[in-house]
């Protein structure tokens, strides 16, 4: 290889100022050109910046080699997983402009992103199926279709064949072995990732386990394929916003099933390039459980422990930026009891051989809605976001600190401000928020103060309770209990929330998110509901019981009716004492509800009106349930399993005979 690449001369350079070893290590790599195949006879010669392509499995190497000529980056670097290679990636990141470092924290590090890359982009994530019906209901009387999109696959082959080929002139290909969930699980399964991001590596070595170990797990196994770029070749034919590459134009998430692959095009950001989350551990995720007989779920996971030392687990889907985190790291406010945090956003559960539902986190860090995370609210969020930290689209302080929504009353604010969008001495009178309302941290889990002895355990933890929820401003209670698991499924089913900054969606609509998955399935919902559902029917399952909680209702003011954070725990330990057989609980319209006086709200210290927390008010519950029928009608339509549809009949005949 006759001259250094841009990347080499980074790494030069580097080797200057830091660990010559290491650099030179590395260069070494770089000049000594790596055959990796044969084009007619004549050998291909790409340029391998780091890592050892001969230790790559065939699989993989065949798997890279396809996309290398597809993509036709200019070198190559293999992940390790390594210090040393974080240390690079941080380095590259900031010559790059991608990054810039926050002294007032340790190792943590600030990115700013395109203004038109900030959260998932749920219009343009497709999965492609044969059949049509694989993937989404058919919708009826002339509906637009909300439960996800199809794509012909022929259609998106012609889609990709327009973007990937050369996506990747003048930039580095990263490899990315990784494992969602504890290395060498039988639950847990292995992935590669192939960028052009050096933001998406470093974020992936926090949210997965990432490097050398898990290709040696792999072996000639089978892994997900994972093929993500930016979309900006190199020369650029327009500048970049704010150094960040993406093509927000071109961008289009896609999942090809039958193939185990996904394919995700011009965005940088968190879902829709972390692709182990949500397009795996989800879409791709919810498949598999399905043909496999588990669960793939948009669930957080917390260990409950009460003042007798007795332990239970509960997992508890909401939909994006609707209170898992917070849940599942929650200091409790009832004296007595412990909090311990297995996961935060996804789970993958199954029965074991005793019939008892367990569950893994198959993430290994927390990629967190920053605003509103305080140390009132969320103080173990605080201290695990010290150090080692990637913040995306947060505000800054002239200190070197993070700043957002909700940490007035915690920073000193005389502290000048930097907006994420780098408007300099920011003030809330501007009438903007300092950070995107969908900004986050990336952060480690094993940093967390709360992190469960058990959360990495291979078998995963038992789970006693599911709960279902969301903002629900108005008439939905604090908390009910499915009657059975049929109900429960038929809870999950008609599950509503207002839309959060999660994604493109604009205005606080109420919006259907049946099980927070909305999103999320890999497959027609229709079919999701059968696969629930089939589990009453199996012997010898311990069948968990089934919530649904709401700490979003607000008063004729505006304001929310319960404290929420930290006093959830009140609810929790309502739920705790429910599993454990306690008669605590009468029949509603809606299912199950605490007997007065049932929830412990000693020591609370705010007044909360319980009554109204709790009141049903008719007309909204009968015009929820013709709501509730038209979706099912129009979106579900000859999907729905009739099951549900009598769940529904039932509710209707409750709402209609309350006083
Ligand atoms: P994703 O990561 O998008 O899946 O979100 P999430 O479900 O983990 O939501 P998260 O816990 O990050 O909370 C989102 C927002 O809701 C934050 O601004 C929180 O401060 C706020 N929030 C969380 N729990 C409560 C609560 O109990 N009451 C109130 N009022 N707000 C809450
Ligand atoms: C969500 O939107 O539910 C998230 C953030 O957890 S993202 O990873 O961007 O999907
Ligand atoms: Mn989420």
């Amino acid at each position: 290889m006759g001259s250094l690449t841009i990347q080499s001369k980074v790494l030069l350079e580097h080797s200057k100022r830091t660990d010559p070893s290491f650099a030179c290590r590395i260069l070494k790599e770089a000049v000594k050109p790596v055959c990796i195949g044969r084009q007619n006879g004549v050998a291909s010669v790409p340029n391998i910046l780091y890592g050892k392509w001969n230790k790559l499995p065939n699989k993989v190497r065949n798997y890279v080699d396809e996309n290398i000529k597809l993509c036709n980056p200019s070198t190559v670097h293999i992940c390790d997983g390594s210090d040393k290679e974080n240390e690079l990636l941080l380095y590259i990141l900031q010559k790059d402009g991608m990054i810039k470092p926050l002294p007032k924290l340790q190792n943590c590090w600030l990115a700013r992103t395109d203004p038109g890359d900030v959260a998932r982009v749920e219009s343009k994530t497709f999965i492609a199926t044969e059949k049509m019906q694989d993937t989404i209901p058919i919708p009826k009387n002339g509906a637009v279709g909300q439960l996800g999109h199809w794509i012909d696959p022929d259609d998106l082959e012609t889609e990709l064949n327009m973007r990937f080929p050369g996506c990747m002139k003048g930039r580095t290909m990263y490899i990315i072995p990784f494992s969602m969930g504890p290395v060498g699980s039988s639950l847990s399964k292995i992935g590669i990732e192939i960028t052009d991001s050096p933001y998406v590596v470093a974020s992936m070595r926090i949210m997965t386990r990432m490097g050398g170990n898990v290709l040696e797990t792999l072996g000639e196994g089978d892994f997900i394929k994972c093929l993500h770029s930016v979309g900006r070749p190199l020369p650029l034919k327009e500048p970049l916003n704010n150094n960040w590459p993406c093509n927000p134009k071109e961008t289009i998430i896609s999942h090809i099933p039958e193939r185990n692959e996904i394919c995700s095009f011009g965005s940088g950001y968190g879902g829709n390039s972390l692709l182990g989350k949500k397009c795996f551990a989800l879409r791709l995720g919810s498949i598999l459980a399905k043909r496999e007989g588990w669960f793939a779920e948009h669930m957080l996971i917390l260990g409950l422990e009460n003042s007798q030392g007795k332990k239970k687990y509960i997992a508890a889907a909401f939909p994006s930026a609707c209170g898992k985190t917070n849940l599942a790291m929650m200091n409790p406010t009832l004296p007595g009891y412990k909090v311990t945090c297995v996961g935060d956003d996804i789970a993958w559960m199954k029965f074991d051989k005793n019939g008892q539902l367990r569950a893994i986190n198959p993430e290994f860090g927390f990629f967190g809605v920053a605003p509103g995370t305080s140390m009132s609210t969320n103080p173990n969020a605080m201290e695990t976001i010290k150090k080692n930290t990637i913040f995306t689209n947060v505000a800054e302080t002239e200190d070197g600190d993070v700043y957002w929504e909700g940490l007035e009353k915690e920073r000193d604010m005389s502290t000048p401000i930097t907006s994420w969008l780098r408007v300099r001495n920011w003030t809330k009178d501007s009438g903007k928020p300092a950070a995107h309302p969908n900004s986050r941290f990336c952060t480690p889990a094993s940093q967390c103060p709360i992190m469960d002895p058990e959360w990495e355990s291979p078998e995963g933890v038992p789970i006693d309770a599911i709960i279902f929820g969301g903002r629900r401003p108005a008439g939905v209670p604090l908390i009910y209990e499915a009657f059975n698991w049929q109900h429960g499924v038929f809870m999950g089913a008609s599950m509503r929330s207002e839309a959060t900054a999660a994604a493109e969606h604009k205005g606080k609509v109420i919006m259907n998110d049946p099980f927070a998955m909305r999103p999320f399935f890999g497959y027609n919902f229709g079919h999701y509901l059968k696969h629930w559902l089939s589990f009453q029917e199996k012997p010898g399952l311990n069948l968990p019981k089934i919530y649904h909680v709401n700490w979003f209702r607000k008063d004729d003011q505006g304001s929310f009716m319960w404290p929420g954070f930290g006093e959830n725990s009140r609810v929790l330990d309502w739920i705790f004492r429910r599993t454990d057989g306690e008669d605590c609980a009468q029949k509603s319209a809606v299912g199950m509800v605490p007997t007065p006086g049932s929830i412990n709200l000693e020591g609370l210290k705010e007044k909360v009106d319980m009554e109204g927390l709790f009141s049903l008010p008719k007309e909204m519950w009968q015009q929820e349930v013709v709501d509730v029928r038209k979706y099912f009608d129009q979106q579900v339509a000859e999907d729905l399993p009739p099951e549900i549809m009598e769940e529904l009949h039932n509710l209707e005949k409750r709402v209609d005979s309350m006083l």
